[in-house]
């Protein structure tokens, strides 16, 4: 089988998640970026590849795998070392559920076409935009440090990272980004200084990426 080629862009936190769930499953793949401040996502040549014009995408195995969530799970089933998900039914819909309340319910009211809608069709100022993205973190992050909290270990749940630390880690990185205060999250940052200390994570940092020119 050929290598897997990943088209991603550097501070895409959607890819950073891929990113780290490729390290963690051990699997070497080429990058290929897609510069979303060039607009490349919205080109004709990269909607024939994703048609909603979004990184994450990752061609592997003859198939061409959209939405991060979705990516990862095909890298957990397909290579089955270090599972991403606990076992049981409710272990795993609890770790789900952790990890869908940033990637569905804080990551997407940030993203960048959002951004941009608000901005230049909406006619908000920036200062008006940066807090809209301050707001969703911080309606969202206090919810998982209580969910995560109880069950928590070294990580969001037990000692070993699964797809809730994926989603967490990049959401923290955003968050850093536009100076959300992260003080009142203990669980959430203990669970992302452990995650960084693995070279998995750590490798898969933006700042650790090629940079487009
Ligand atoms: N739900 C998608 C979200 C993907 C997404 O929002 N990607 C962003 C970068 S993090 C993007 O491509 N944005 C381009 C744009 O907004 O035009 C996933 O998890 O893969």
């Amino acid at each position: 089988m050929p290598r897997p080629v990943f088209y991603e862009y550097w501070r895409s936190s959607a890819a950073y998640r891929v990113r780290i769930a490729l390290n963690l499953k051990g699997v070497d793949y080429e990058s290929r970026p897609v510069n979303l401040l060039e607009s490349e996502q919205n080109s004709a040549e990269y909607r024939s590849l994703n048609p909603q014009g979004l990184v994450p995408m990752l061609d592997i195995d003859g198939h061409r795998l959209t939405q991060s969530v979705a990516i990862i799970n095909y890298l957990d089933l397909r290579y089955p070392n270090q599972p991403l998900l606990p076992a049981s039914a409710a272990e795993r819909a609890h770790v789900v559920a952790m990890a869908m309340a940033v990637a569905c319910d804080i990551h997407p009211l940030n993203n960048l076409r959002v951004l941009k809608y608000l901005k230049n069709e909406l006619g908000h100022s920036q200062d008006e935009v940066d807090r809209w993205y301050a707001h969703w973190i911080s309606e969202g992050l206090p919810a998982l440090e209580v969910m995560a909290a109880p069950r928590a270990g070294k990580f969001l749940f037990g000692d070993a990272p699964t797809g809730a630390d994926i989603c967490l880690v990049p959401q923290l990185y955003n968050a850093r980004r536009f100076n959300v205060p992260l003080d009142h999250y203990p669980t959430l940052l203990r669970a992302e200084e452990n995650a960084n200390k693995l070279e998995a994570f750590a490798a898969a940092h933006p700042d650790r990426q090629k940079v487009p020119a």
